[in-house]
């Protein structure tokens, strides 16, 4: 008998393509844009559907768990998970996976952000197009090397970022949950001390759901006039009104930053500054990292309802905040 599949987050086309070709039945509904929404698009399917392609902020809400009484799996198209309810899952026996292939991609596009800032690459570009290099030169940027690096949160995303770091000659710090007695890099009780001995903080920390900011106006005062602060995480991790009146204000020096509190919603008033660099969360959006997810999405479909057993389930961890996914490089290509 045909295996339904509910998809409730854009997936890239050869994913549906080849579970359709494996003889899955997909039912589409991406379109909606809540819990409620994706259960009553599926609601005539809902005896039938055993499998969910979901996405890193669309998750797994417990409404929507509750609405499907025979889903058995949900693949997740990304790493996030503070919209998951892993207990509600739990509960019902649910298996989550995400798709843990994207850390490298995620810690070069912190690197880029952060070397943009600092060496004003997005500005100097609309200099050079908008003709103003003929009337003279552009002003200096900062360096970025031999600089002292802050990461909040130490993951995967963090720990790939670090080590691109090293090539940098600057010093590396960090704050996690959890102690790591491996890494040469200088551990801090708290972001406030990091940030206050940092001249350019990374924010790689997963999100945990219902918890506040973990960077507020006053890590990012600690970090001064001369420091860079550079978002890939979420945006509600960090106190965004601050953030943007203290770079209106020149309290901080200069951003880069792939998220925000609202996405697609950017507050206005960064619009109009030089001194931040804004991406639409596309830190894993390279065309091998997307396949690489859509792979994982795939196989984790496939063995799951071929031996009972997924590739990428996420498993609790001892240190909050996040989940961990097993598996380092775990998606055969597909
Ligand atoms: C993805 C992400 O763009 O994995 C995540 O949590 O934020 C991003 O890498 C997003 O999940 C796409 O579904």
């Amino acid at each position: 008998m045909a295996i339904h599949l509910g998809v409730i987050s854009p997936q890239r086309p050869f994913v549906i393509e080849e579970l359709e070709r494996r003889g899955f039945v997909i039912h589409r509904a991406e379109e909606g844009r809540n819990w409620q929404e994706w259960a009553q698009i599926l609601a005539p399917w809902k005896e039938e559907i055993r499998g969910l392609l979901s996405g890193g902020m669309t998750g797994l809400p417990r409404g929507l768990i509750e609405a499907l009484p025979r889903l058995e799996i949900c693949a997740i198209f990304g790493v996030g998970l503070e919209t998951t309810d892993l207990d509600a899952a739990k509960e019902r026996g649910i298996v989550v996976t995400t798709a843990p292939v994207l850390f490298d991609d995620v810690a070069d596009h912190a690197l880029a952000l952060a070397l943009a800032a600092c060496r004003r690459i997005v500005e100097a570009d609309r200099f050079v197009r908008s003709g103003r290099w003929r009337r003279g030169r552009m002003g200096p940027g900062r360096s970025f090397w031999g600089k002292r690096y802050g990461i909040v949160g130490l993951g995967r995303i963090g720990s790939a970022l670090a080590r691109r770091l090293e090539g940098f000659g600057g010093t590396i710090g960090y704050v996690d949950p959890a102690p790591k007695p491996e890494v040469p890099y200088r551990r801090f009780e708290d972001a406030l001390s990091l940030a206050r001995e940092s001249d350019v903080l990374f924010l790689c920390a997963a999100g945990t759901p219902g918890s506040g900011p973990i960077l507020t106006r006053s890590e990012l005062e600690a970090l001064g006039p001369e420091g860079v602060f550079v978002n890939v995480a979420r945006g509600w991790l960090v106190e965004e009104d601050a953030l943007v009146e203290l770079l209106a204000e020149r309290k901080l020096g200069a951003a880069g930053l792939d998220v925000f509190a609202d996405e697609p919603n950017v507050p206005e008033r960064l619009l109009g500054l030089d001194n931040v660099v804004l991406a639409p969360h596309i830190a894993s959006s390279t065309e091998e990292c997307l396949r690489r997810m859509g792979e994982c999405v795939i196989a984790n479909i496939v063995e799951y309802f071929a031996t009972g057993r997924a590739v990428t389930p996420v498993r609790p961890q001892p240190h909050g905040p996040s989940h961990r996914t097993e598996g380092e490089d775990p998606c055969p290509g597909w």
